[in-house]
């Protein structure tokens, strides 16, 4: 609880804002004492010299950045080999968590502030005659994930890292992450992201954990004399696992985790006898598909149809990395798996893993020798599932013959599981119901068996979990509700986190400033210590200097706009901005026609009192994803009208930023006024970025939909912007019969936004070039109800505008956001999950 006693004696310490311009600079602090300057600065020249061969009258930034980097490893693989040596002293239980993606982004800054080493860093290189942040700028972002379900991997690492919890992070070593986004003439162009073209220096090569993984062939059935019969798997390929490990560093202590990432290699070892005479051909192919495994991340959000190449990847990266879980678990445990089960925690991030149970099952089964019973008591107590999308679309089936081609031991033992599951589960609780069985089946019947992947994740998980309240309750209920029958414990939440180093700490130094005095030193480890704000919310001084860290990083973002795009844009405008995947549920479209009818009204009267307004956005779109590069076109194309239009006397700009990744984020985030989060009720899963905005003092203007509605309660419907139809109404007004038709003839403005489309007014010469997003939204049946929450989203931007104009209530809006927060830090997430899911402890390191 905050008491009203403080602020009285914090008040009178509040810096005025004209005292100072730079509020936001950290000062030469105990942190930053002369001797560890100096030692910083040492090591940097001589790993200059002696690690990077350079020196500082030829060296180059990125060769600085080099010997950052070096320095950083000097003190970070020495607490890495304390971690794990503790963690192997100890036999500890560990949780290892399977992703397909690993958003980490930019390391440096990171490392440098959970080293706390930021400040002496940045002095020592300012001693150098270099700007810390022009030599973080070199660092390229490590992109491999498509957006939410990656980042949030990555701030887990940094929580589990950093509450001590025992871990390894498995994923896949792309050698080209999510593709960089150019936009040419108002266009997403996709061009490849090689993030490791010159060598990544935060990752290390282990030769000595290599892994050969099958792939392919025949089974053969072997009769044994009791007249048992045995599969025996002779595949065709042999690919090479490469492990290549990162660093995670936990914030001030001592704990390192490792996320280990697998490369594929070909090894060149074929099974000769599998080809025919003229299969030498067969065998070359087979060895540029072993090269190309690990070569490029699939766009999640593009149709899973004929992806062969993906299901390799994901039975690659779990092939070797339970290989690895069972090398080090027999390195004290010399294969009795008994306590298998006790030691090992397995999270399978989204169904990308799945493949993971039945390769765990195969090597206790076909290499340990264990019985399918006991295989399945230990499997089915080590895996556990989150689920991150309702989307029907997205939920992973496979062809049955692509099973039968790649992993045709595998299909086997799926077939036994769904067997056993139907016979012994399905047909006790429900006899006789057939229909009950077809829909709980792993396999899915018709012209095309596929095998359903969640179906087999929720059959042999422990737990389930969505990931906020709402999302979760909508997987029991709307999702699997006859397994919630048949298991209802099997279920439950929890709500993501992000992690505040990075999010708050690392990328908004003034605000972080701004609770070092309030809140204290601790609140990256505590967030809920941010909660002393509060007690200062209606605190004019405070308020002031809560806007004056805003202005400041709306000044920074104003010139990183200026510099990306060339669209000069004013600071003290409102800052609208929605930055994430584009797909028609999270409705940038929405946002474009509210932008096109403010446009309208502005044009019909310039002097209009409303605020000015930057309107920025930044997404990329699925490659194949043609209605959605159709929006990113329209954004542009609208803008380009709108910031060259003289006559509305620069109250509109839109700016679309492109390559939209981690490191952009954390300049656009901490300069938001409002945080853009409109998906249609019931469609995401929870959003995540959605708690960094409002971390850094964002309003959320945003429907009842995933943790939007955790924030709202936290923060205060008050605090907030909220609009549209609710899950319930939502799905009432689906049940109805939705008609978009009706809402475009009922609708004078809305209908002639649309029609404006149709023109040539935004991309003269060319009428009808952003007509498909008129047509989606009549002809297509307008999925995601965009035009049922039109007026309600004009209400709300109506509301967010006149709160706008009343500054000290917008500063206490935002302050009561930011310090409200605290529930939102992934490592509240990681409490949940080691308590409630993994039954983990955290363990201090030696
Ligand atoms: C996949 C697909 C594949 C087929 C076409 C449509 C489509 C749309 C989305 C996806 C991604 C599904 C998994 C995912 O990334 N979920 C995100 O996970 C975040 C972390 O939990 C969460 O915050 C987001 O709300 C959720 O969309």
């Amino acid at each position: 609880m905050v008491t009203k006693s403080a602020p009285t004696k914090k008040t009178a310490s509040v810096k005025k804002p004209t005292t100072s311009t730079k509020t936001t600079a950290v000062k030469a602090t105990s942190t930053t004492n002369k001797a560890s300057v100096e030692a910083f600065k040492q090591s940097v020249l001589n790993h200059l010299r002696t690690t990077i061969g350079t020196s500082p009258e030829k060296a180059s930034k990125l060769a600085w950045w080099q010997a950052v980097v070096a320095a950083c490893n000097e003190e970070i693989f020495g607490r890495l080999t304390d971690t794990q040596s503790t963690h192997a002293k100890a036999d500890t239980r560990a949780v290892h968590y399977l992703s397909a993606e690993f958003l980490m982004g930019r390391l440096t800054v990171n490392n440098l502030t959970n080293l706390e080493k930021f400040d002496i860093a940045r002095e020592a290189l300012k001693e150098l005659g270099l700007d810390i942040n022009e030599v973080c700028e070199e660092e390229p972002d490590m992109a491999l994930g498509n957006g939410g379900l990656g980042r949030l991997a990555a701030c887990f690492m940094d929580s589990l890292a950093t509450c001590k919890y025992p871990c390894v992070g498995y994923g896949i070593h792309y050698e080209n992450g999510l593709f960089r986004q150019e936009i040419r003439g108002g266009k997403q162009v996709e061009r490849p992201d090689s993030w490791r073209e010159y060598g990544c220096p935060w990752e290390v090569c282990r030769p000595e954990s290599v892994q050969n993984i099958p792939l392919g062939g025949y089974i053969e059935k072997q009769t044994a004399p009791d007249g048992s019969v045995s599969s025996v798997w002779h595949p065709s390929s042999i690919i090479k696992g490469v492990p290549w490990d990162i660093p995670v560093v936990g914030y001030r202590g001592s704990s390192v985790a490792i996320l280990r990432l697998w490369e594929s290699r070909s090894t060149e070892q074929f099974n000769w006898d599998v080809f025919n005479a003229g299969g030498y051909i067969d065998a070359q192919a087979e060895k540029s598909l072993a090269e190309t495994i690990s070569k490029v991340l699939y766009p999640n959000d593009s149709t899973q149809a004929g992806k062969e190449l993906r299901l390799t990847q994901q039975y690659f990266f779990c092939a070797c990395s339970l290989r690895d879980i069972l090398r080090r678990y027999n390195r004290t445990h010399h294969h009795d798996y008994s306590d298998f089960a006790n030691k090992i925690a397995i999270q399978l991030n989204d169904t990308h893993p799945t493949i993971a149970i039945p390769e765990l099952m195969r090597l206790l089964i076909d290499e340990e020798g264990l019985s399918f019973d006991a295989a399945w008591d230990i499997t089915s107590k080590s895996f556990n599932y989150t689920n991150h999308t309702l989307l029907p679309e997205a939920l992973e089936k496979w062809p049955v013959y692509i099973f039968e081609k790649l992993l045709p031991r595998h299909l086997e033992i799926i077939y036994e599981i769904n067997y056993r599951f139907l016979n012994d589960v399905v047909e006790k609780k429900w006899p006789g119901n057939n229909d009950m069985k077809a829909k709980l089946s792993i396999i899915e019947e018709g012209q095309c068996r596929m095998v359903r992947m969640a179906n087999l994740c929720v059959v042999t998980s422990g737990k389930v979990n969505g990931v906020a309240k709402i999302h979760s309750k909508l997987v029991k209920e709307d999702l699997f509700p006859e397994y919630a029958e048949l298991w209802p414990n099997k279920f439950c939440n929890v709500t993501n986190g992000v992690t505040p180093r990075r999010w708050l700490l690392a990328c908004n130094k003034g605000l972080a400033e701004l609770y070092n005095e309030v809140s204290g030193k601790d609140w990256p480890l505590n967030l809920d210590l941010c909660e002393k704000l509060k007690a200062y919310a209606d605190d004019k001084a405070y308020q002031e200097r809560f806007m004056k860290i805003k202005h400041e990083n709306k000044v920074v973002l104003a010139n990183t706009i200026k510099e990306l795009v060339g669209v000069e844009v004013d600071p003290n405008a409102m800052f609208d901005v929605q930055v994430k995947r584009l797909h028609e549920y999270k409705r940038q479209h929405l946002n474009l026609l509210y932008i096109l009818s403010l446009y309208k009204s502005l044009l019909e009267n310039p002097d209009r009192d409303v605020p000015p307004q930057v309107f920025i956005f930044g997404a990329k779109a699925a490659p194949a994803y043609k209605l959605a590069k159709d929006i990113i076109y329209a954004i542009n194309a609208v803008g380009e009208k709108i910031n060259n239009d003289l006559r509305i006397k620069g109250k509109l700009k839109v700016v679309f930023l492109p390559n939209y990744r981690v490191s952009l984020a954390e300049k656009i985030i901490p300069a938001a006024d409002i945080s853009e989060q409109i998906s249609t009720a019931g469609y995401e899963a929870s959003g995540t970025s959605n708690m960094k905005f409002a971390m850094n003092g964002a309003l959320t203007l945003g429907t009842m939909d995933g943790a939007n509605i955790e924030i709202v309660e936290k923060a205060g419907i008050e605090n907030n912007i909220i609009f549209g139809l609710s899950v319930e109404e939502v799905q009432a007004l689906k049940a109805r019969g939705y008609n978009s038709w009706d809402y475009y003839n009922a609708d004078h403005e809305l209908k002639s936004v649309l029609d404006w489309l149709d023109t040539d007014y935004f991309t003269p010469g060319e009428p009808g070039a952003l007509s498909s997003i008129k047509n989606s939204l009549l002809q297509g049946g307008d999925p995601f109800l965009v035009l049922a929450d039109f007026e309600s989203y004009k209400e709300a931007h109506e509301r967010a505008q006149a709160l706008f104009k009343d500054k000290a209530r917008w500063a206490k809006a935002a302050m009561m956001n930011s310090a409200t927060m605290g529930i939102f830090s992934s490592d509240r997430s990681m409490h949940d999950y080691a308590r409630d899911i993994w039954n983990l402890k955290a363990l201090d390191i030696k």
